[in-house]
């Protein structure tokens, strides 16, 4: 058996709940509250009285069992809910791959966003059921809810890729999503 395999992994089948948003075999789950999200929302104040107040979760990742480990594809949903700090629209907190791989998301519930940013320029993919978001390798990136409901998504990325959120604190994300008169508006970072 090739070095690569392991621990060996089987092939299996995943059953996906498209109402519950829960995968079958389902490895570890992830919640994310304000409390975790220091130093993301422009508005500190209004952060720190949300964090310091009912510290509501955010937005939870849930994953199948496959490793994050070379060669491996792991798969997670990640699920956020609708809200606004400082009239910012909820969000996770975004982060680079190390090894700058690419990644895949698919959208499976209500409406959102995928901001990417590498470090120069930024884009931004409305995200709605049946969008398929690609990110090239070298792009951040972090998922907004617009919407009024809860936002879920599908991601598959290289168990090796490793997760840098202190690139974000450091290169910032190139546009804030708010809040704004039937919809929501990016704007630059630091405004
Ligand atoms: C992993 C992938 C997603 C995010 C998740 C939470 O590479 O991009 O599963 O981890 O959406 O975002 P974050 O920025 O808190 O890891
Ligand atoms: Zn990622």
């Amino acid at each position: 058996m090739p070095a690569f395999r392991t621990p060996p992994l089987r092939p299996f089948a995943i059953d996906f709940d498209p109402d519950r948003l829960t995968l079958s075999p389902e490895g570890p789950t992830l919640t994310r509250r304000m409390s975790d999200l220091e130093g993301l929302f422009r508005d500190h104040d209004a952060w720190r009285t949300a964090a310091e107040g009912d510290d509501p979760v955010v937005y939870t990742v849930s994953s199948s069992p496959v490793p994050e480990i070379e060669r491996e594809l792991p798969q997670s949903i990640t699920t956020i809910l609708p809200g606004t700090t400082g009239g910012e629209l909820w969000m996770t907190k975004g982060h680079q791959h190390p090894d700058h791989q690419g990644e895949i998301y698919y959208a499976l519930q209500g409406a959102g966003g995928l901001l990417m940013f590498d470090g120069d320029e930024h884009a931004w993919l409305d995200m709605t059921p049946g969008t398929i978001g690609y990110i090239p390798p070298g792009w951040a990136h972090r998922s907004v809810n617009t919407g009024d409901d809860a936002y879920a998504f599908l991601a598959v990325y290289p168990g090796g890729a490793g997760h840098d959120y202190g690139w974000v604190l450091e290169h910032g994300m190139g546009r804030r999503a708010f809040r704004a008169e039937g919809g929501f508006e990016l704007r630059p970072y630091g405004e």
